[in-house]
């Protein structure tokens, strides 16, 4: 198995958190987006949609998208389990996860990429020209506080965030907190069950990744 990667990005980053939480070292394979490498006939063989990261198994089979990345490697290596251990359980890890893709980190891509000169041209990933508008970066802006707002309500008296345990959807959750500082938003500054979630899932050693 390996891992095309970017270590400065948030998706790749969970997906590292992920073989971090369940202690598997596998190699790395950088595909530097800063460079466009995404964007090389090479790698949109791989993956068409030009994003990292994609595992690529034993079986020479490439999966794209962080939530099945996390889908397989539980399968394969369920201890610690990081989808759900029960029916409730794993509707649960994948409605916040889903939640967290949808509404929080689209509204963040929404602000970056429609506001930053790097991102001319480039305001949704892929091979195609897309121009930045940017009406939607307040719009984006206004859409990522509802979203935090939404994680304060739910962290609220809760260790984490979709059951009992650490799961794929804190790690997407961290990895978003961190992603609104790209936007120079603090999430944790104005609300305080975030902020002590936060300061617990970035102590974990998987964190690092
Ligand atoms: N839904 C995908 C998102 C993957 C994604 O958007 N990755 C970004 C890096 S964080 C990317 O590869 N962007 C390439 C580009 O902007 O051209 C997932 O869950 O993994």
């Amino acid at each position: 198995m390996r891992l095309f990667d970017f270590n400065r990005a948030p998706n790749p980053r969970r997906a590292r958190m992920i073989l971090a939480e369940k202690s598997l070292d596998i190699p790395l394979v950088n595909v530097d987006l800063f460079a466009m490498e995404q964007l090389s006939p090479e790698f949109l063989a791989i993956n068409p949609a030009g994003t990292v990261p994609v595992l690529e198994t034993d079986d020479g089979i490439y999966i794209a998208e962080t939530v099945a990345i996390c889908h397989y490697l539980d399968s394969l290596f369920p201890e610690p389990p990081l989808m759900g251990t029960t029916p409730s359980g794993r509707a649960q890890v994948l409605m916040w996860n889903n939640i967290i893709e949808h509404y929080g980190m689209s509204a963040i891509a929404e602000v970056l990429r429609n506001l930053s000169p790097g991102f001319k041209n480039r305001a949704l990933p892929g091979n195609r020209e897309y121009p930045q508008m940017p009406e939607l970066v307040q719009r984006g802006r206004h859409r990522m506080e509802q979203f935090f707002d939404r994680m304060e309500d739910q962290l609220n008296n809760r260790k984490f965030l979709a059951t009992d345990e650490y799961t794929l959807a804190d790690i997407s959750l961290l990895a978003m907190c961190d992603f609104a500082g790209w936007v120079r938003v603090n999430p944790m500054r104005t609300r305080p069950a975030l902020d002590k979630w936060y300061a617990a899932a970035s102590m974990r050693p998987s964190a690092q990744a």
